[in-house]
């Protein structure tokens, strides 16, 4: 049987490992637990891209020998994935020797049978992208049109890659088989790109003899680091050393990566070297998004980059979480916030939102409300003839198929929204049938009932979230007391814990991180003025004057209330949605006992957008409205005509 190949790209080691490449390695290892969930024999593979200028540069900045300086960055590399409960089976560096006998075999190979070429080339080439560009491309400013940086004339010897070649075919693949590039539009701007027309590219570069030698012809230099990356992937499956027993992995089910380093570099240029050496193409290419912080890039220079174990580190500490816990809590963020299609921002406040929402206040309530009602009803034991609900039986089946479709998909958020619905689904039941309310009534059989749903649903969830929160699933089938995690196919078998079954004591794996602890020195705030029911508190201390410059700071505008909502439990707060320009907000308000719901549905208010989210009663409010307060009750502000949606207030 062929196992199931996965792939992230190979890292640069010039830097640490940060968010972005967290991302992708994340993001790979779920979709590879996940197919072992499922049965699967997988063979997940990460590595280093150590070849490559960029990192022989830094290396001499820093005053080390190359290969010393490769050697203690893949370490870094190996040891913060493993810290993010990371399960590769082979992490593969470039400058292995067998790595290098692939890439001059491939080399050699292609040269022989007239795919690479000798030409001369000019132009103009970015060294941080270790990328050509033709004029065509570049403006006056000659930087680059990807990363922005200055760009370099080259004029040199070098040999071709006949890319032109392969055009139609490439189209001809790309339209024959849909699954091939995800999400669609990545498949989109591989095919414009492709469409602009390909040229044949420069495979080998001189002026640095770190990288694999061009073979035979010591003058050439060494061989163009991306030509020589992307060969990473099939040197993993011994190809070359295994005869034919290579193809007991080849070729790779899924190649995950960002969108920058898709349509050009593993859409085109990869399938390209395969169609030349004759190999069957991958299955499956996902480009993710990126993340953005403070709606601009990551770089060095703005001090925005995240390392991904101090972000689990800094909550652990803060919320008093256990570290294994912390780090499933962040794989938990990363995927539940996944940019897929589009880019997506990474926010301390947005970690601490889900984490204290989705895992303290959902999962762990959970499990922990469960398991202590189970000890104080029925002393820990599954009590006799305890079946679920077969309309509940149903709906977790039916949730079951929707992740799994998803997870399938790599379509992590949408596959955490529907494993939460069946935690919404068991709450809900518990609000209706008040097990508490069953077991004064001395109706001790049916609480037993309702009881069993939440057992039956954490085993579940247990079960649906092992991929993306390896050791969470592990501590909720330890309290649950069964011998492992269920597998895929074992979680959805409902009715699965026997009457008699004892369970563990419950013990809380998310404590709730309290507002004036959160991660990072940057505080969960709450509503300063018209909120006064929320879980949060903080004092908000004004100095008698403010300067303009500090008023500007505030981003203040017109939001049309789309639609409005009791916060359930709550006398005080309204849930609104608003439109602020074409964006859809959630804000909750404390005017509830002013305004019914209807008074407030397409009313414009002022709303105060750049606040920091904050999380009251279970919602993420992304802002707050701003009102008259007359003794204590809240009086609307409305602009005296209508304006558009999203105006600024100065
Ligand atoms: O490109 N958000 O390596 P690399 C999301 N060595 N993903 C991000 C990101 C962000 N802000 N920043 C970076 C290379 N990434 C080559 C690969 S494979 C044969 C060779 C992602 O270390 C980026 O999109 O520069 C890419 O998938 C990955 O990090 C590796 O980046």
């Amino acid at each position: 049987m062929k196992r199931y190949y996965i792939t992230t790209p190979i890292y640069y080691v010039n830097s640490a490992p940060h968010i972005g490449t967290a991302l992708t390695t994340i993001v790979a290892d779920a979709c590879a637990r996940f197919q072992k969930q499922r049965g699967r024999e997988v063979y997940f593979l990460t590595g280093t891209d150590e070849n490559a200028p960029k990192v022989h540069r830094v290396a001499q900045e820093r005053g080390v020998p190359t290969q010393q300086f490769v050697d203690e960055m893949a370490e870094v590399f190996e040891r913060a994935w493993r810290a993010l409960h990371i399960e590769y089976d082979i992490f593969i560096r470039t400058t292995e020797e067998r790595h290098k006998r692939v890439v001059s075999e491939v080399f050699r190979r292609l040269r022989e049978q007239g795919d690479i070429y000798k030409g001369s080339y000019q132009g103009w080439y970015c060294i941080s992208c270790e990328t050509f560009f033709a004029s065509s491309k570049i403006d006056e400013s000659k930087t680059c049109p990807d990363c922005g940086k200055p760009l370099e004339w080259r004029d040199e010897l070098c040999y071709y890659f006949r890319l032109s070649d392969y055009e139609s075919r490439l189209r001809e693949h790309i339209l024959a088989n849909p699954q091939f590039i995800q999400p669609e539009v990545r498949r989109n701007e591989t095919l414009g790109f492709i469409n602009e027309g390909l040229q044949d590219i420069a495979v080998s570069r001189t002026g640095s003899d770190w990288g694999v030698p061009v073979p035979d012809d010591p003058n050439s230099g060494v061989v163009y680091v991306w030509f020589d990356a992307l060969l990473n992937y099939l040197t993993a499956t011994g190809w070359l050393e295994r005869g034919e027993a290579y193809l007991d992995t080849w070729p790779p089910d899924l190649q995950l990566m960002g969108k920058d380093i898709l349509p050009r570099f593993h859409a085109t240029i990869w399938p390209a070297m395969l169609m030349a050496l004759g190999l069957p193409l991958p299955e499956r290419l996902y480009g993710h998004g990126w993340w953005i912080v403070n709606k601009q890039k990551m770089s060095k220079s703005l001090g925005n980059v995240y390392a991904p174990l101090e972000v689990a580190q800094s909550l652990a500490d803060a919320a008093g979480c256990e570290l294994p816990y912390a780090v499933d809590a962040f794989r938990y963020y990363m995927l539940r916030e996944m940019p897929t299609d589009a880019d997506a921002e990474f926010s301390l406040e947005g970690f601490e939102a889900r984490y204290n929402g989705d895992l303290a206040n959902d999962l762990g309530n959970l499990l922990h409300r469960t398991l202590s009602m189970m000890h104080r009803y029925f002393e820990g034991r599954v009590p006799d003839g305890a079946r679920l609900d077969a309309e509940l039986a149903d709906l977790f089946a039916q949730q079951a198929a929707r992740v799994t479709e998803a997870f399938e998909a790599v379509d992590f958020p949408r596959g955490l929204r529907e494993a939460w619905q069946i935690i919404g689904a068991v709450n809900r039941y518990y609000d209706e049938q008040a097990p508490w309310t069953l077991m004064k009534q001395g109706n001790t059989e049916r609480a037993g009932q309702v009881l069993y749903a939440g057992l039956i649903a954490a085993r579940l969830l247990g079960g649906l979230s092992e991929p993306v929160m390896p050791q969470v699933a592990r501590e909720i089938a330890r309290q649950l007391n069964l011998s492992s995690v269920p597998c895929w196919s074992d979680a959805v078998v409902m009715n699965a814990i026997p009457t008699g079954h004892i369970l563990q004591e419950p013990k809380p794996i998310f404590p709730r991180l309290q507002p004036q602890r959160s991660t990072g020195g940057t505080p969960v705030q709450a509503q300063p003025t018209l909120e006064r029911d929320t879980q949060a508190t903080a004092t908000i201390t004004m100095p008698d004057t403010i300067t303009i410059d500090e008023f500007k700071r505030l981003q203040i505008r017109i939001a049309t209330v789309k639609a409005a909502e009791p916060v359930p439990k709550s006398t005080k707060l309204l849930k609104l949605t608003l439109d602020v320009g074409g964006e859809e907000r959630t804000i909750v308000a404390g005017i509830a006992e002013d305004y019914t719901p209807e008074q407030v549905v397409g009313k414009q208010i002022p709303v105060l957008v750049n606040l920091q989210p904050a999380l009251i009663r279970g919602i993420v409010s992304e802002g707050m409205m701003l009102a008259a307060d007359v003794d204590g009750k809240a009086v609307l502000l409305h602009p005296d005509r209508e304006v558009p949606s999203g105006s600024g207030v100065r």
